[in-house]
């Protein structure tokens, strides 16, 4: 199985709930090594150039308005099939319908405030890590 990145971002409510800790126990249980991190309190442009791809969506402005509302933690995740194990540690989208044990389901409240995002392909990680680290503020180990 091939080493990859994935972005991650634990979204406003789990910073406000105090449990960045927790959720990068289970990155590292999972075998996913944090490789680049920075704590944000993202700006309304930063948010929606980050969600482009959702822009037309009904959704959108709830979704940027939450982005906004409080810090985030954005940090880069490398492993063996990294996008997909963070996918599933994160669980389904709303938390309601997430497995138990997952971090969504553990942590989220609504399909809104749903504790963290991550990449949905290899494809887009490598868009979305570009976007918050330039090069120089990933470290390969
Ligand atoms: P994320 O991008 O945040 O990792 O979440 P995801 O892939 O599981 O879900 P996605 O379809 O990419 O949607 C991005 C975020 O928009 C909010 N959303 N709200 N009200 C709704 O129907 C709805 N659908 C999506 C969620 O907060 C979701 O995480
Ligand atoms: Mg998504």
């Amino acid at each position: 199985m091939a080493i990859e990145r994935t972005l991650s971002i634990i979204k406003p409510d789990a910073v406000a709930k105090n449990v960045i800790g927790q959720i990068y126990q289970r990155f590292e249980g999972a075998g996913l090594k944090v490789i680049a991190a920075r704590m944000m309190h993202l700006s309304r442009a930063e948010a929606e150039g980050f969600y482009a791809v959702h822009k037309e969506r009904p959704f959108f402005k709830d979704l940027v308005d939450f982005m906004i509302s409080g810090p985030v933690m954005v940090q880069a995740l490398q492993g063996e099939n990294a996008m997909q194990v963070n996918r599933d540690l994160m669980g389904a989208t709303d938390p309601k319908k997430a497995d138990k044990g997952t971090i969504r389901a553990d942590f989220a409240d609504s399909i809104d405030a749903n504790a963290v995002h991550g990449s949905d392909s290899v494809e887009n990680a490598a868009i979305e890590i570009a976007y918050f680290f330039p090069a120089l503020n990933v470290y390969a180990r």
